[in-house]
């Protein structure tokens, strides 16, 4: 596959056995994991250092402890992926993955809610829709929870810059199974692909 890159979008404990623990989100890791162990290992003869043909870049919530998404702040939420916490860390499973100037950080800012990735910054200040351009990408996977809040908005804004998007549907993890469902058809009505 070529220009491909993998956008794991929020695959942090918090969102998968934490304070806002997702319907599925272990099966959603799981299956994750072997789309890339299966790509990688079909594509990929040589071993060096990140194990995978494409770029794999994770989006990664990163709340100050007075975010204003918390409802001890008037927010929906109860208090996840608070900045330095295990909450905000990326499952372990996906760890051989991750590089950090390929984690894209977003909501740090206390005053706004923030759930696309695309405006999210790496280490060096780049975000995530600056690095895919970089990078020559012109198809982006995109995996990981939720399916109908940062997924989506995700999904939506790399649409909408250009980016053929497909959403591997058996990868993603969900708050509400009515709202999943009526999330994914509205992506692919949109143009978005499930796969
Ligand atoms: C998310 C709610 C609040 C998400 C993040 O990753 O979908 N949802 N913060
Ligand atoms: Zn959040």
């Amino acid at each position: 596959m070529k220009n491909v890159a993998l956008v794991v979008v929020d695959m942090l404990y918090d969102f998968i056995d934490g304070s806002m623990a997702c319907q599925e989100a272990e099966k959603a890791v799981d299956n994750s994991l072997r789309y890339i162990e299966e790509v990688t290992a079909q594509t990929d003869p040589d071993d060096s250092g990140i194990r995978s043909i494409f770029p794999i870049l994770f989006v990664r919530d990163h709340h100050p402890a007075n975010h204003c998404s918390f409802q001890e702040q008037g927010g929906p939420w109860p208090p996840h992926c608070v900045q330095g916490t295990h909450g905000a860390d990326v499952h372990e499973k996906l760890l051989p993955y991750l590089t950090e100037d390929l984690c894209f950080y977003k909501g740090e800012n206390p005053a706004l809610e923030q759930y696309s990735g695309f405006e999210g910054k790496n280490p060096a200040g780049q975000s995530l829709g600056e690095v895919l351009e970089l990078m020559d990408i012109q198809n982006v996977l995109v995996c990981g929870i939720a399916t109908e809040y940062c997924v989506r908005n995700t999904a939506e804004d790399l649409l909408k810059a250009g980016f053929r998007v497909s959403v591997l549907k058996d990868c993603i993890s969900y708050v509400d199974a009515k709202g999943h469902e009526e999330a994914l058809a509205a992506m692919e009505a949109e143009g978005i692909r499930l796969i």
